[in-house]
């Protein structure tokens, strides 16, 4: 017995071994996908982020399960599923501290001028050592504002204890938790934006969070502080960004999401100096992606075979 299942993408060898002889595994090119593979699809393994909607889901008539490769499942509408009985898994937990690493290391790359100066220091303009240039932004003992405080932002803050940060966070709740264990103060955003040296967001994208960073939270934020986006693009405002970086509203951005992902080549936020970006590497450490592939693929297979999936979504 052999179960059809589409993906977007070609999946890595190893998750291909993990999926063995149980599945023929065939690319989903939209819309136009030969209507035979879509007649006869009883999986999905969406290995990037292909936009499922409802009007995808009735394509699939057979469809059994969607099972997602990381944890935020913005791109499928989870309602649509919900209602067309197709469960949905995803991989919580799995992605946490790689994201949280990364989120780390982009506060620390724009703040200590990490990626400016590896282009100077591999220049030919890098003839002397000189004390006084790219003079960056003290990370020890500053001030973290963490948006969103579920796993993810929660690691972050365990890492931000670690560097004698003071701690602020904002979420829908309150997380007792987090803050029994790290010491974080919960602040309502405009005193975090007003406070924070360095603000994260580790939220996911859903109706409430995007924009949830625009022109005005932007202003509220101290000319010398720094918006590391570990998230997904959607929650900042492109524009109000571009304008904030480009004005010195702020001093700083990293991101390691956008939207659209990736951003045009000539798109001008691309040219700011006051600028890093990163190719959605979030989760991408090797031990984190074989827990991912590995649940992805126990998901799927529940499903597959009508049970309960290790992590569902919806
Ligand atoms: C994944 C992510 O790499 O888990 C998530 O939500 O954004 C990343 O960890 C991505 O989803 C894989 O496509």
């Amino acid at each position: 017995m052999s179960y059809l299942i589409l993906t977007e993408t070609q999946l890595p060898p190893q998750m291909l071994e993990m999926i063995g002889d149980l599945c023929r595994v065939e690319l989903w090119r939209g819309m136009e996908t030969d209507p035979a593979l879509l007649a006869e699809a009883e999986g999905f393994l969406t290995y990037g982020h292909p936009h499922i909607g409802g009007a995808e889901m009735d394509r699939m008539p057979n469809l059994r399960i969607i099972s997602n490769f990381g944890v935020g499942v913005d791109h499928i509408d989870l309602h649509a599923a919900r209602e067309r009985g197709i469960p949905v898994g995803n991989t919580p937990g799995f992605v946490d501290n790689a994201t949280a690493d990364m989120t780390f290391a982009l506060l620390m790359a724009i703040a200590r001028n990490v990626a400016i100066g590896d282009r100077y220091a591999h220049s030919p303009e890098f003839t002397a050592y000189d004390p006084s240039i790219l003079h960056g932004h003290e990370v020890y003992g500053s001030t973290l504002g963490i948006i969103g405080m579920g796993a993810i932002g929660k690691q972050v803050a365990r890492r931000a204890s670690g560097f004698d940060m003071t701690i602020l966070y904002h979420n829908r709740n309150r997380n007792l938790d987090a803050e029994a264990e790290t010491g974080a103060t919960y602040a309502a955003l405009p005193d975090l934006l007003a406070q924070a040296d360095f603000v994260t967001l580790n939220v996911p994208l859903t109706p409430e969070t995007r924009s949830l960073i625009g022109r005005d939270q932007l202003r509220q934020m101290k000319p010398t502080a720094y918006l590391i986006n570990l998230a997904r693009g959607g929650v900042v405002d492109h524009d109000a960004l571009l304008e904030a970086l480009t004005a010195k509203w702020i001093a700083g951005a990293a991101l390691d999401v956008t939207e659209p992902e990736p951003l045009p080549r000539d798109h001008p936020l691309l040219a700011l100096p006051n600028l890093i970006i990163a190719p959605h590497l979030g989760s991408a450490t090797r031990q984190t992606r074989i827990g991912m592939a590995q649940r992805t693929v126990d998901n799927l297979l529940a499903g597959l075979h009508g049970q309960p999936l290790l992590s569902r979504v919806a």
